[in-house]
């Protein structure tokens, strides 16, 4: 959690030194910030092992920042961002964030109508102040508030990475440091939706004064809300709610169903139980006539009770499941465990933080049986694309490093879909892959038919074996682009292509409706997390998550495949034309 901390106020100083119009140091922070949060191991530690020295092995870390961090570290502040702060317009860090407003627009924003905050913004932008600015006018307003759209979004909700971290540190703090027999959490976070409007934990205890005082004391709560002896409410640092309640045992299942949700499953659900003769709520299922309680210590035996199959979490967005569950027609849903390797993976070829052999090296240790190093391709200038020396460059490392070990290593790259839907590099060297991952990297805003032209053109390109990251979008930040998806899904089937679907909790899609959709299709999928880092690998589960959200099964993924089916199936591509 420390790590995150450390990132979020570079982050806030890079965005303070920006609207200054100081001009490499953001970066250089942003840059930090991002190693940081993409670190594994607690920084805290890191700084107790080994010191300054430690803290600027971090890639991005030099003298100057590893002495923000001791300090931050050691007293909680940074004297020098907390000037900065005091000495910028108030609210200015906010104002950044919204997209397509630089530096000079805040400042002159700032200046002449004093917005200092998104909501000053907001108001101005409705009273239409804002296109009357010189250099704004009114395509300039209307983008802005598009932009403050997403940006209440994002705030108002937190993505499923984040909110997964923070639940987990939650869990084993209470583990740790107070009397419980069970602790899980519920509500969204169960459910794996992409966004997370707060947590829901349930415990059981004998001791819930005990459990109280030690979840309302714990260090990362910012404030308490609300504090009583079944239920507590805390807000963490960086506004998200932890609602925590301990709940008798013979009601665990029932509260565990109840606070799962959704509020949409849930209703249907009471209804069904009312058909049947029961009372269904929090406490338990409980016979109409007597009052009796039949079913609540255990959550399977609610659902079998009322005759379904266990419905799994992700499937409980009254999209069907229960009509299914009643039928024994429910999907068997593809499982992490399923998972044999991860096609789409950067290293230090392209943008990525670790190198090659570390991005082998830890894909093997997570038991996979394959991986695909997918860097991107020339004409990605920022992420330091790579020209085709480098991409043979790094065939020889491949070559080398696969000797060392037992997992096998395809020769892939991320290739840039251009504009007129051809790809970033020559057909011969393309043959020469063993995965091409497509994926669209610029124009974001073309028309829909433009775009979808684009994307077809691609799914018809010999070479291009998965469409990466299928909708473009960056949750709370950047929309889909517009495609029309129905032409996208039909073409993939038609060329024999994949679609991905991408784990990176900043961007999950295909999200859970495109992949039901896509389904309905019969597209084959590919779940990969573009990893950037050794530490991104794990965010393999919330692309499962999304996977059985959208009622995918094993066989609707290639990622379950052996390696010899996946070799097969990718020659069976080039074949087809
Ligand atoms: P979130 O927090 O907005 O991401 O979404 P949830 O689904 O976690 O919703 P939350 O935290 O408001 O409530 C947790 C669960 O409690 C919810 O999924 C279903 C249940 N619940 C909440 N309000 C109601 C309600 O009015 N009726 C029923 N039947 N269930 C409810
Ligand atoms: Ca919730
Ligand atoms: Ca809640
Ligand atoms: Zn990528």
């Amino acid at each position: 959690m420390i790590n995150r901390e450390i990132a979020d106020i570079l982050n806030e100083a890079a965005d303070i030194l920006e609207f200054n119009g100081v001009e490499w140091k953001p970066r250089a922070y942003r840059r930090a910030a991002r190693k940081i949060e993409d670190l594994s191991e607690d920084i805290r530690n890191i700084y107790r092992k080994s010191g300054k020295k430690g803290l600027e092995d971090i890639p991005g870390v030099g003298s100057g920042i590893a002495n923000h961090i001791i300090e931050y570290l050691e007293t909680g502040r940074v004297e020098k961002f907390e000037r900065l702060k005091e000495e910028s317009p108030g609210g200015t860090g906010e104002l950044v964030e919204i997209r397509g407003l630089g530096p000079k627009k805040v400042k002159k924003l700032v200046e002449e109508l004093n917005i200092k905050t998104v909501s000053d913004l907001r108001e101005a932008v409705e009273e239409h102040e804002i296109r009357e600015l010189e250099g704004f006018g009114e395509k300039t307003e209307e983008n802005i508030l598009k932009s403050i759209i997403l940006f209440e979004k994002s705030h108002e909700r937190m993505l499923l990475g984040k909110a997964m971290g923070l639940a987990e540190d939650v869990l084993f703090y209470m583990q740790e440091n107070s009397e419980l027999e069970k602790i899980d959490y519920a509500g969204s976070l169960r459910r794996m939706k992409e966004t997370i409007g707060d947590i829901d934990m349930l415990v059981i205890s004998s001791d819930p004064e005990n459990v109280m005082k030690t979840f309302v004391n714990m260090e990362d709560a910012d404030r308490v809300e609300s504090r009583g002896l079944t239920r507590s409410t805390v807000i963490l640092r960086g506004g998200i709610h932890v609602d925590l309640r301990v709940v008798p045992a013979e009601s665990y299942g029932a509260a565990m169903q109840y606070f799962t949700g959704s509020k949409d499953h849930n209703i249907a659900m009471r209804d069904l139980a009312i058909s049947k003769g029961y009372k269904l709520s929090e406490y338990g299922l409980f016979r109409k006539d007597s009052g009796k309680m039949v079913e609540g210590a255990d959550e399977k035996s609610i659902y079998s009770r009322l005759g379904l199959q266990y419905i799994p979490p992700e499937l409980r967005e009254n999209r069907g499941e229960i009509a299914a569950a009643g039928k024994n027609e429910l999907p068997e849903l593809l499982e992490l465990g399923d998972i044999r390797g991860d096609l789409h993976i950067h290293t230090t070829f392209s943008e990525g933080s670790d190198s090659l052999e570390e991005m082998v090296k830890a894909a093997e240790n997570m038991g996979y049986e394959y991986i695909a190093i997918t860097d991107h391709s020339r004409s990605q200038r920022i992420a330091s694309g790579m020209q085709i020396d480098e991409l043979r460059q790094q065939w020889e490392e491949i070559d080398r490093v696969a000797g060392e070990y037992d997992i096998r290593i395809l020769k892939g790259a991320e290739v840039d879909i251009l504009k007129d839907g051809s790809l970033d590099y020559p057909d011969d060297i393309l043959a020469e892959l063993d995965i091409v991952v497509g994926s669209v990297h610029s124009g974001f805003k073309s028309p829909k038919e433009e775009m979808t032209e684009r994307i077809v053109a691609a799914l018809e390109h010999r070479y291009m074996d998965i469409l990466g990251h299928p909708s473009g979008r960056l949750i709370g930040k950047r929309e889909s682009y517009e495609a029309d998806f129905d032409t996208v899904f039909e073409t993939a089937v038609n060329n024999g292509k994949i679609l991905e679907i991408n784990a990176h909790p900043e961007r999950l899609d295909l999200n859970d409706r495109l992949i039901l959709k896509a389904k309905e299709y019969g597209v084959k999928f590919s779940i990969n997390t573009d990893s950037h880092s050794t530490s991104n690998l794990s965010f393999m589960k919330f692309g499962v998550g999304q996977a059985r959200r959208g009622w995918l099964t094993k066989d609707d993924d290639i990622n379950t495949y052996s390696y010899d089916r996946l070799r097969q199936l990718l020659e069976d591509i080039r074949k087809r034309k």
